[in-house]
């Protein structure tokens, strides 16, 4: 029997998508901290920062849905090409993340604010724990792959991050990445 779809190699991309969602700078401009670089990036070309390839089958209870996500590597001024970043609608639903290729780190966050960053070399396993928001960064420079498993009925909830952000975000330090704040952080 044939794997329900494959990891291809030179992108990491699965190979039967139901849904394919490519989000550009221009998606998410005012969602980095320098916005003027991201409007100059969106301006100049408005270059890809990530595609989502996602086999979804239907949001009953026990069904497990599954996505590839390739990050291009980048900069918006210090601050590295990140996700949006998501609650889960069900905030009972947790995550698994597998590392494929590439050099990412995940940055998690309750709704009271406590922020974890965990590292995300080529090979991790991690796990979103239920209730934590996640948004993942290409801290390396090349594309970072990742698999994502999580239940088919967790729903993503983009709102609350445009609306309140995160407390802090990744950047470049001499260190490495580093965790900064975010001045337009709200609290819920
Ligand atoms: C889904 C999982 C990932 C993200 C993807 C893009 O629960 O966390 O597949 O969807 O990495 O991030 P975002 O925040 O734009 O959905
Ligand atoms: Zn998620």
């Amino acid at each position: 029997m044939e794997p329900y779809a494959r990891l291809t190699n030179a992108n990491g991309m699965l190979t039967k998508p139901d849904q394919v969602i490519m989000r550009r700078i221009s998606d998410m401009a005012s969602w980095y901290l320098d916005v003027d670089a991201a409007r100059r990036l969106e301006a100049a070309d408005d270059p890809v920062v990530y595609e989502m390839l996602e086999v979804a089958p239907p949001a009953v209870a026990g069904e497990l849905a599954f996505c590839t996500t390739t990050m291009h590597p980048g900069m918006v001024g210090d601050e590295y090409f990140m996700t949006k970043g998501h609650f889960h609608v069900d905030l009972s639903c947790a995550e698994i993340y597998y590392a494929y290729s590439g050099h990412g780190v995940l940055l998690a966050e309750t709704e009271s604010g406590e922020c974890r960053l965990v590292d995300m070399p080529q090979g991790a396993v991690v796990h979103v724990e239920p209730g934590w928001a996640h948004r993942t960064y290409n801290v390396g420079r090349e594309p970072l792959v990742f698999l994502a498993v999580y239940p088919s009925v967790a729903g993503h909830d983009y709102g609350r991050i445009e609306t309140h952000g995160f407390s802090h975000t990744v950047v470049r330090s001499e260190q490495g990445p580093v965790l900064t704040k975010n001045p337009r952080y709200a609290p819920q």
